[in-house]
C-alpha cells in the first residue's frame, strides 16, 4: 500500500512537473565557489586555472599541456575568444601567476544547453604557460572512475548556492564519485537526467557550485570529470554532475591538436 501511495504520488507530481526539475542551465556570468571546502593553495592544485571573461573570474579549469585547457562548453556560451583570458599559477582568482590570452576555443559539437549533455570545450592559449611548481598538466582519464572511487574538487566558486560569498581564494574539497548508473538510480533525484558522459560526486554537504563550472574533478592525480552542472549545491539527494572526461578523451586529444 505505502509502495503504490508512493507511485502514485511520484506520478502526481511529475503530471503537476514539479518534480524533478530539468537542470536548470548555470548563469553565463558565473559559473559555479566550493559549497563546505577548506581554503587550500595553488601548489597543491597547479592543474587548476581560472578562466577571466572581461577581467573577472567566470569559470574554472584544468591544464591539459601548456597550451591547452580543458574546460565546460557551458562556459563558452556567446562568448568570444578576445574576452578570454586565463590565470594560471595563483591561489587567488583575482590577482597572481600568469595571465595568458585565448586564441581559440572549440565546444563539443553535440553540446546541449538543453540537457548538458557534452558539456566539454577545449580553448588553446595564445602563448604556453610557464609550468612551474605551480603550473602543471594534467592527464585525462582513459577509463571511467569506478563507483565510490575518491576524487576531489578545487574552484573559486560560491560557497553557498545563490549567495554572493565568494573569497578570492582557492577552495577545495574531498567527495566520492558515483558512476551514471548509481547516479541516476532512485536513490537520487536525477533519474534519466544523468545521461551517457555524465558520472555524479557526492558527500554530505559538500560539493561544487556556482562559479565552479568548467573545474577539474581530479582521481589520483587524473583528470576525470569537468564541473558540470546539479540542483542547487549540496542538496541531499542531488550530486555534483560531472562531464566523464574517460567519455571524451580522444575528443579532447582530436580537438587540441586542431586547434
Ligand atoms: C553552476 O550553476 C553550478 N552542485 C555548478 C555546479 C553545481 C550546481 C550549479 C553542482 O554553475
Amino acid at each position: 500500500m505505502f509502495k503504490i501511495f508512493i507511485v502514485l504520488a511520484l506520478l502526481g507530481c511529475a503530471l503537476a512537473g514539479t518534480i524533478p526539475k530539468a537542470p536548470i542551465p548555470p548563469a553565463d556570468d558565473l559559473d559555479g565557489r566550493i559549497v563546505g571546502g577548506i581554503a587550500t593553495t595553488i601548489t597543491s592544485f597547479p592543474y587548476q586555472i581560472s578562466l577571466q571573461r572581461n577581467g573577472f573570474h567566470s569559470c574554472g579549469g584544468a591544464i591539459y599541456k601548456d597550451t591547452i585547457i580543458v574546460t565546460a562548453a557551458h562556459c563558452l556560451q556567446n562568448v568570444s575568444p578576445a574576452s578570454l583570458k586565463v590565470r594560471a599559477g595563483s591561489t587567488y582568482s583575482d590577482f597572481g601567476g600568469s595571465i595568458v590570452k585565448v586564441a581559440s576555443f572549440k565546444n563539443h559539437e553535440l553540446y546541449s544547453k538543453q540537457t548538458s549533455a557534452n558539456d566539454i570545450a577545449v580553448i588553446k592559449l595564445a602563448s604556453p604557460l610557464p609550468l612551474s611548481s605551480t603550473i602543471q598538466p594534467i592527464s585525462l582519464a582513459t577509463t571511467s572512475p569506478a563507483n565510490g572511487a575518491p576524487g576531489v574538487i578545487s574552484g573559486w566558486g560560491v560557497t553557498s548556492f545563490g549567495s554572493n560569498n565568494v573569497s578570492s581564494q582557492l577552495r577545495y574539497t574531498d567527495i566520492s564519485i558515483l558512476s551514471r548508473s548509481t547516479c541516476s538510480s532512485s536513490a537520487y533525484g536525477y533519474g534519466s537526467f544523468i545521461r551517457s558522459g555524465m558520472i555524479c560526486g557526492f558527500a554530505a554537504g559538500k560539493d561544487a557550485c556556482q562559479g565552479d563550472s568548467g573545474g577539474p574533478l581530479a582521481s589520483d592525480g587524473i583528470l576525470v570529470g569537468v564541473v558540470s552542472w546539479g540542483n542547487e549545491c549540496a542538496l541531499a539527494r542531488y550530486p555534483g554532475v560531472y562531464t566523464d572526461v574517460a567519455t571524451y578523451n580522444s575528443w579532447v586529444v582530436k580537438t587540441a591538436n586542431s586547434l
